[in-house]
């Protein structure tokens, strides 16, 4: 029976970067989770008839959401649902059942890399009919709706069965839960050299190791890695997923993945290590000894596209995110390709790969993917790097040091307070806006500032502007500074400082990052007064 429930508005329910991220407890209050969808539902057009998707990175209230979820698409037109079996589908593997079945739209339950638990993080976005995150326009009008709300509809009834692939039926409404896996495996089959990797994982020397960090992406690289290329029982580790991902933090990076780091940076250790997050969308790579950071590894891919089968023709053009290094830019430039700056977050990548104006996107913060579906993608870069192992029949740090000597080096580290206090975090950004005017020709350390702003992005194809996006400072000599706030947190503020210098004489492409970059470590905190604000001696995680 369909009943409409009276509700009144929760005055926090702006989406952020990507969704709705909040602790469990605050989606656990009576009519919040359903206050949004509602919201949602009522946003992102005619849901009659549709075909929707629904998953999420099984994370604890996943399967309390998807019920939920479930009985309000019902009685909002819905004619159609596709949802992973037991409520499972990683971000990257949505995206390609949105496209591979027409859908919609979807719904992604993730809160990506926060901890999961009772005690952690959920999260819930809506992904369009392209299979990417809904745009401004949509999650404004989200945040609107849920302003405004003053009832729901939901369907009254016992909650339908994840368990078994297969067809049912609530009421009208047709529901197909299906394999969350094997869609997502066939168009990596689809787009990388599946023998050229199988021959290289098979050929009794070369060694890798993969981190699904107890969350989603597990099934996938046990399905993928282990059984269609026949790597090494074992390969994966921590590969089962769990509802609160082991007590762990499934951000891949080198504070978080530290037994992945430790094993690869061994005396003898495998040749490629590799990690993915909470919803599977972001990679870590690493070789034998090398870290490659997500702004090289984004410039490598480029440079090596035609490797790859799905990418032999060439690339369209590459897009990185602002604060993104510029290590990819060389390569467009080389290439003779176009190179497009967008503001942090998947979303803006859509409408570039929509009209086909970029092939490959990336971003700093270990995001990578392509035009193939419109979620960055861990496991489809990992793919990628085997792939490229496979043919140049090189280490990873052969490929990398190749790179700099052809391309230059950018060094590149980005600094994260975490939990900052929202007013001050504030103030900080604040005080750098005040000095924007006065910034451009002063020499701050030995570098002279050849810009200052907040950027704004212009999209080439809808037109639409998106202010506020970060402020950066840009040097005469390539270097820069980029400072911004997170907008995936759900505790305080977390400033993320974003440092980077160029360097193109061959003799100095191998120093360590942190000492490279002191100098204009020190110009961020004097400008910002990190310390004096925020009483942090140093930052909560580096990468
Ligand atoms: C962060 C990253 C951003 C990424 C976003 C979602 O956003 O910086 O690059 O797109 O997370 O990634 P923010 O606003 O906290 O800086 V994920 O893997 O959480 O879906
Ligand atoms: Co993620």
């Amino acid at each position: 029976m369909s009943t409409t429930i009276t509700s009144q508005p929760f005055n926090d329910q702006r989406p952020g970067t990507s969704g709705l991220r909040k602790r469990v407890r605050v989606f656990q209050q009576k009519h919040y989770l359903e206050n949004f969808v509602q919201a949602m539902f009522d946003s992102v057009g005619d849901t009659q008839e549709q075909t929707l998707v629904i998953g999420g990175d099984g994370r604890f209230y996943n399967q309390t959401a998807i019920q939920t979820i479930v009985k309000m698409a019902a009685v909002n037109g819905f004619k159609r649902l596709i949802i992973g079996q037991h409520g499972l589908l990683s971000t990257p593997a949505a995206s390609c059942v949105i496209r591979k079945y027409q859908a919609f739209g979807g719904v992604i339950l993730s809160a990506s890399h926060n901890p999961a638990g009772q005690e952690g993080d959920f999260g819930i976005k809506f992904n369009i009919r392209n299979g990417g995150p809904a745009p401004e326009s949509i999650t404004e009008a989200i945040y609107q709706n849920s302003q405004h709300i003053s009832s729901y509809q939901i369907l009254e009834c016992a909650d339908i069965s994840l368990t078994e692939i297969g067809t049912q039926f609530l009421q009208d409404m047709q529901i197909d839960i299906i394999d969350p896996v094997a869609d997502y495996a066939e168009l990596m089959s689809d787009i990388f050299d599946f023998p050229a990797i199988r021959a290289l994982l098979c050929n009794g020397r070369f060694q890798m190791r993969f981190d699904a960090m107890h969350a989603i992406t597990g099934p996938y690289a046990k399905e993928i890695l282990e059984k269609r290329l026949g790597a090494e029982a074992g390969t994966v580790i921590n590969g089962v997923p769990q509802a609160d991902f082991a007590g762990g933090h499934p951000d891949p990076n080198l504070t978080y993945a530290a037994e992945l780091v430790e094993e690869l940076f061994a005396d003898i250790g495998p040749d490629f290590g590799a990690a993915s997050d909470g919803d599977g969308d972001r990679n870590m790579i690493l070789g034998h000894g090398i870290f490659v950071t997500p702004s090289d590894s984004l410039a490598i891919l480029a440079a090596n596209a035609e490797l790859i089968p799905a990418y032999q023709k060439g690339l369209k053009g590459i897009a990185r995110s602002m604060p993104t290094s510029q290590a990819a830019d060389r390569v467009a430039q080389a290439l003779n390709i176009p190179m497009h700056e967008t503001p942090t977050g998947w979303k803006f990548f859509g409408n570039l790969l929509d009209a086909d104006m970029v092939t490959i996107c990336g971003e700093e913060s270990f995001g990578t993917g392509s035009n193939h579906i419109r979620e960055k993608d861990g496991l489809w870069a990992v793919l990628f790097w085997l792939n490229i192992l496979a043919i140049r029949q090189q280490s990873v740090s052969e490929i990398v040091r190749q790179h700099w000597q052809k391309y230059g080096r950018n060094y590149y580290t980005r600094h994260d307070y975490e939990e900052i206090p929202i007013e001050i975090a504030n103030q900080l950004m604040e005080g750098l806006q005040q000095q924007i005017p006065d910034l451009a020709g002063q020499s701050l350390n030995g570098h002279i500032v050849d810009y200052a702003d907040n950027f704004s992005y212009h999209d080439p194809v809808d037109k639409s502007i998106a202010e506020n996006q970060g402020i950066r400072i840009g040097f005469t000599d390539g270097c820069r500074i980029i400072f911004r706030l997170s907008g995936t947190g759900t505790q305080g503020a977390t400033l993320r400082v974003y440092i980077e210098a160029i360097e193109d004489n061959p003799d100095n492409l191998f120093e360590d990052t942190q000492t490279r970059l002191k100098d204009l470590i020190e110009i961020a905190d004097s400008l910002a007064k990190i310390k004096s604000l925020t009483g942090r001696n140093a930052p909560t995680v580096i990468t």
